[in-house]
C-alpha cells in the first residue's frame, strides 16, 4: 500500500499569528515553515507537505478571489494527496467552508478547515490540537475509502459538516457550532465518527472546481423598526440579484404593507430573496404564521434550517452558474451539499 498524504495549505488566521512592534495587535505571519512550530508534523506515519499563501491574512479580508484561489490549490494537488486541511482565520471560516463545499463538486477526498484562537506562539494554544487532529482526519481511510469525503470544520473537539457551521463565540476556545446538524466526529480518546450523518454522494465521481461566484447579493437582517427607505434602498442597489433575507423565528416578517410591496416589488425585477431565520437553530416555516405566509405568497423562497453563511453562499455559487431564475429557486429547495435538511 502506498504511503498516505495530506496537504496543508494555510490561508492565515490567528494560528499563525504574531503581536505587531507597532502596536501589539495581532498580525498575520509567514507560516510557511510550519514544522518548526509544529515539529509532531513529522511524527505521523503519513507525509505531510505544505503550502502557504503569500500574503497570509486575516481572515475578515477572505474574498471569493481567495475561495477560488484554494479551490484550485485543491484541484491542481487533488490526485496528489489524499487529504486536505485549510488553516484559516475563524472568523470566516464558516464562509469559506460553505463556499468551498459548492465550488467543488464531487469531492470525494477529505478538506478539513481549522485554525485556531490563541497564536501557535503562545503556550496555550489551542492551535497544536486542532491542528493535528484536522490531519487526523483528513488521512483517516477505510478500506481505502476516506471516511469523511466533505468539506469540514474541525475545531475544539468537534468535527462539523462545514456548510452547517457557525462562529458563534469570540472569546471561548469552543468558537463554532452547527445546531442544525450533528457532529460527524468527536474527538476524544480515540476518534469517533458519525457515520449515518456522513455524506458518501460523490465517491467515484471527477473533481470539478465551479468559479463562478456572483457577489451581488445582500444579507438583510429585518429588526422592528426597520424603514421603508432603509429597506427600499438596500433593495434598490444596481445589479442586485439575491438577497438573504433574515427574520424572525420560524420565518416570520412584519405584514405592513409597503414592506410586502418592496419585496413584491424585488422579485418582480427579478431578485431572489431566500428566507432564513435569525435564530440559532430551527427551521424556516412560512406556513406556520400569518407573519410568514405573505412572504410565501409573494415568492419569497425558504431557506428551511440554512445558516446565514451557507445561504449568502449558495446564492452567490446559484446565480454565478444558472441564469434562469426559476432554476435558482428551485436549487434553493434542494440540498446540494447536505446544507439544509431536505432530500
Ligand atoms: N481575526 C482572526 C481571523 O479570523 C481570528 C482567528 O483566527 N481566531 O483571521
Amino acid at each position: 500500500m502506498s504511503q498516505r498524504s495530506i496537504l496543508i495549505i494555510y490561508t492565515g488566521g490567528t494560528i499563525g499569528m504574531v503581536k505587531s512592534a507597532e502596536n501589539n495587535s495581532l498580525v498575520p505571519m509567514d507560516f510557511s515553515n510550519i514544522r518548526s512550530k509544529v515539529p509532531e508534523l513529522s511524527m505521523f506515519d503519513f507525509d505531510v507537505q505544505t503550502i502557504a499563501f503569500d500574503p497570509p491574512i486575516d481572515s475578515s479580508e477572505i474574498s471569493t478571489d481567495i475561495w477560488i484561489k484554494i479551490a484550485r490549490t485543491i484541484s491542481v494537488n487533488y490526485n496528489k494527496f489524499d487529504g486536505f486541511v485549510i488553516l484559516h482565520g475563524t472568523d470566516t471560516m464558516a464562509y469559506t467552508a460553505s463556499a468551498l463545499s459548492y465550488m467543488l463538486c464531487n469531492l470525494s477526498k477529505p478538506v478539513v478547515l481549522t485554525g485556531s484562537q490563541l497564536p501557535m506562539g503562545t503556550i496555550r494554544t489551542d492551535g497544536k490540537e486542532n491542528l493535528i487532529a484536522a490531519i487526523e482526519i483528513a488521512a483517516a481511510q477505510e478500506h481505502n475509502t476516506a471516511i469523511v469525503p466533505e468539506v469540514c470544520v474541525y475545531f475544539q473537539s468537534k468535527l462539523f459538516r462545514g456548510n452547517r457551521t457557525t462562529k458563534f463565540n469570540a472569546e471561548n476556545l469552543n468558537a463554532f457550532r452547527s445546531d442544525n446538524y450533528p457532529s460527524l466526529a468527536d474527538v476524544g480518546i480515540s476518534i469517533k465518527y458519525n457515520y449515518p450523518y456522513i455524506r458518501y454522494s460523490a465517491i467515484g465521481g471527477t473533481l470539478s472546481v465551479s468559479e463562478k461566484m456572483d457577489t451581488n447579493v445582500v444579507i438583510i437582517k429585518i429588526f422592528p423598526g426597520i424603514t421603508r427607505k432603509v429597506l427600499h434602498a438596500m433593495l434598490s442597489v444596481d445589479g442586485l440579484r439575491g438577497v438573504v433575507l433574515e427574520t424572525f423565528g420560524s420565518g416570520n416578517a412584519p405584514t405592513y404593507k409597503w414592506f410586502i410591496e418592496e419585496l413584491s416589488e424585488a422579485i418582480k425585477r427579478g431578485i431572489t430573496i431566500v428566507n432564513v431565520t435569525q435564530c440559532m437553530s430551527g427551521s424556516v416555516e412560512m406556513w406556520r404564521y400569518d407573519t410568514g405566509v405573505h412572504l410565501k405568497q409573494i415568492g419569497v423562497v425558504s431557506g428551511y434550517d440554512i445558516t446565514t453563511e451557507a445561504a449568502v453562499t449558495k446564492l452567490m455559487y446559484l446565480l454565478g452558474n444558472y441564469t434562469d431564475i426559476g432554476e435558482v429557486r428551485m436549487m434553493l429547495n434542494k440540498s446540494l451539499r447536505g446544507e439544509i435538511s431536505v432530500r
